[in-house]
C-alpha cells in the first residue's frame, strides 16, 4: 500500500509545518483500520500565521488580470489530473471508498471545477447603469480571506469545490478537512503552488471542530463555506454571524427519489442503488426515501434484490470491488443503531444490514420496506448504506409526502411522462433535482440545498457569487447640488 505520511501536518504559506507540541490526530485506512499517518491539530500561531500568508498573498493575487489567475487554476487541474492514479489511492486509503469510484469521482470533479472556473472568471463582467448623463458602473470584488470547512465523504472534491470558485474571483483560502480526512487537501495545497499560486493563497490546517471554530472567529475571516452536519451548521452559521461573515452552507438531506408506475425499471433501480449505496451511502444528496408507485412495487424490490446481491465488499484498493467500509467505526455503529431503530419500529428489513465477518467497518448494503413516513428510517438522515422503500398511489399525495421533510437538498424521479416529469419537479422543494437520473453534479450545475439543507450554492456560475461582492460606482458628470 502506498505510503501516505505527509511531510508535516498543515501546509502554510507554501510549506509543510507542524508543532509537534500540538495534540495528534490520526489517519486510519478503514479496511485494516491501521494507522496511515499521524498528525498534529493547528495551534493558534498556526492559525494565526496561514491568516498572515492569506492577507498578504490574496493581495497580489487579486491584482491579477482574470485571465492570469484561471491560467494558473487551469494548470492546476491538468496536473490534478496527471497524478489522479496517486490522488485516487489517496483518498480510498483516507475514506476506504472503492478505488473503482475515486478514480472517476472525487480529484476528477476537483479538476474540472479549477478547469470551469479558470475558464469562466475572465468572462465575469460588471454592469453599466445609464442614469441620464450620470451613470453607475458596477465591479465584482473579492472578499479577502475565505475559510473552507469539509466532511470526510469526498475530501478532495469539496476542497476544490470551495478553492475553485475562491480562489477565481480573487480570494485566499484557510481549508481544514475534516479530521477524519486529512490528506488529499494537502496535496492540493502542493498543486496549487507547483501550478503558480502565490505562497499562501490556498492553506490547509488541520484539525478538530475548536480549529474549525477559531478560523471563523478569527476576524480576518471574511467567508466561511462548510460541508457538514446540520448540527455543525448551525454552530458555523451562529458564530460567523456574529462577525457578520458571508456564508455558504452544504449541509445534509433526507432526499426524495420518486418511481412512477411508468419508471424505467432497469434505470430506476440504477438510480436507487447509485442514490444509497455508492460511497457506501455516505452521500449528502443521496435519495434515502425511495417513493415506489405500489403498481411497479413488486418488480422493482425484486430486481433490485437481485442486483444488490451481486455487489462486490471488498479491499477499495482492488478495482473490481465496488462496495467499501464505511469511513469509520463510529460511522458504522451509528448506521447500526438507525438499522435497529428500523427494525424495531416495524419495517421490513428486505437484506442487507449485515457486519461481514474479516477486517474492515463493513456493513451490507440494507433496504427496508414498509417504510412510513413517520418511523425515523424516513425522517433523519442515516449517512450510511440503508434504502427506505415507501410506497404510493397518487401524484399530489407523493409531492406533499416528499416535502415533508426539514430537508431540501435534492429530489429526483422516473417517469415517461414529459408532462408530468416537469409539474413534479416544479413543486419539489429540492435545490437540486434529477429528471430519470441520480446523483449526477456536473460542475456546470449549481448545486445546493433549501430549507435546512444550506445557503447558498457551490458550482456553476452562481457560486462566483457567493465568493464576491458588487461594488456599485456612481459617476457624475455634471455639477453637485447643496442647500446651502
Ligand atoms: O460532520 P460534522 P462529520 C453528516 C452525516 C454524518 C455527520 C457527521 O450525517 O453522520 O454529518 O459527520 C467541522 N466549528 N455529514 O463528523 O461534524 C469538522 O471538524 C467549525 C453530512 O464529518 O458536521 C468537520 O471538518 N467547524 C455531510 C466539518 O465541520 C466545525 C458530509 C464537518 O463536521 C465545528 C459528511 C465547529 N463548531 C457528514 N464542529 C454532507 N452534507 O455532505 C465541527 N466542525
Amino acid at each position: 500500500m502506498r505510503d501516505v505520511q505527509p511531510k508535516a501536518s498543515h501546509f502554510i504559506s507554501g510549506q509543510y509545518t507542524h508543532d509537534t507540541s500540538a495534540p495528534e490526530m490520526v489517519s486510519l485506512y478503514p479496511f485494516t483500520g491501521e494507522v496511515t499517518a499521524r498528525l498534529h491539530e493547528a495551534t493558534d500561531a498556526e492559525i494565526d500565521a496561514a491568516f498572515t500568508a492569506a492577507a498578504a498573498a490574496q493581495k497580489t493575487w487579486a491584482a491579477l488580470p482574470p485571465v492570469e489567475r484561471g491560467r494558473v487554476l487551469r494548470r492546476a487541474a491538468d496536473i490534478l489530473r496527471e497524478r489522479n492514479q496517486e490522488l485516487s489511492e489517496i483518498e480510498t486509503i483516507d475514506t476506504g471508498k472503492p478505488i473503482q469510484e475515486t478514480l472517476v469521482a472525487d480529484a476528477e470533479s476537483g479538476a474540472q471545477a479549477l478547469e470551469y472556473f479558470g475558464g469562466l472568471i475572465a468572462a465575469v463582467t460588471g454592469e453599466t447603469v445609464p442614469l441620464g448623463e450620470d451613470f453607475v458602473y458596477t465591479i465584482r470584488e473579492p472578499l479577502g480571506t475565505c475559510v473552507g470547512i469539509g466532511a470526510w465523504n469526498y475530501p478532495i472534491q469539496i476542497a476544490c469545490w470551495k478553492a475553485a470558485p475562491a480562489l477565481a474571483a480573487g480570494n485566499a483560502m484557510i481549508f481544514k478537512p475534516s479530521e477524519v480526512t486529512p490528506l488529499s487537501a494537502l496535496k492540493l495545497a502542493e498543486i496549487l503552488v507547483e501550478a503558480g499560486a502565490p505562497e499562501g493563497l490556498f492553506n490547509v490546517v488541520q484539525g478538530t471542530g475548536r480549529v474549525g471554530a477559531a478560523l471563523i472567529s478569527d476576524p480576518r475571516c471574511a467567508k466561511v463555506s462548510l460541508t457538514g452536519s446540520v448540527p455543525t451548521g448551525r454552530k458555523v452559521y451562529a458564530a460567523a454571524a456574529d462577525g457578520i461573515r458571508h456564508v455558504t452552507m452544504e449541509l445534509g438531506g433526507k432526499s426524495p427519489l420518486i418511481l412512477f408506475e411508468d419508471a424505467e425499471i432497469e434505470n430506476a433501480v440504477s438510480a436507487a442503488i447509485n442514490a444509497n449505496f455508492y460511497s457506501t451511502g455516505q452521500i449528502c444528496s443521496n435519495g434515502t426515501r425511495v417513493f415506489v408507485h405500489e403498481d411497479i412495487h413488486d418488480a422493482f424490490v425484486k430486481r433490485l434484490a437481485e442486483r444488490t446481491a451481486t455487489a462486490k465488499l471488498g479491499d477499495p484498493l482492488d478495482p473490481e470491488v465496488t462496495v467499501g467500509p464505511m469511513v469509520s467505526d463510529t460511522q458504522r455503529q451509528k448506521v447500526l443503531a438507525c438499522i435497529e431503530a428500523g427494525k424495531e419500529a416495524g419495517a421490513n428489513l428486505l437484506f442487507g444490514g449485515d457486519v461481514p465477518e474479516g477486517p474492515g467497518y463493513f456493513l451490507t448494503p440494507a433496504a427496508f420496506d414498509g417504510v412510513t413516513d413517520d418511523m425515523a428510517l424516513a425522517t433523519d438522515e442515516i449517512f450510511g448504506p440503508v434504502m427506505s422503500i415507501l410506497t404510493f398511489r397518487d401524484e399530489d399525495e407523493v409531492i406533499a409526502r416528499a416535502n415533508a421533510t426539514d430537508f431540501g437538498l435534492a429530489a429526483g424521479l422516473f417517469t415517461r411522462d414529459i408532462k408530468r416529469a416537469h409539474r413534479v419537479v416544479a413543486q419539489l422543494e429540492a435545490g437540486t433535482c434529477w429528471i430519470n437520473t441520480y446523483n449526477l453534479t456536473p460542475v456546470e450545475s449549481p448545486f445546493g440545498g433549501n430549507k435546512m439543507s444550506g445557503v447558498g450554492r457551490e458550482n456553476a456560475r452562481a457560486a462566483l457569487d457567493h465568493y464576491s461582492q458588487v461594488k456599485s460606482v456612481y459617476v457624475c458628470m455634471g455639477d453637485v447640488e447643496a442647500a446651502f
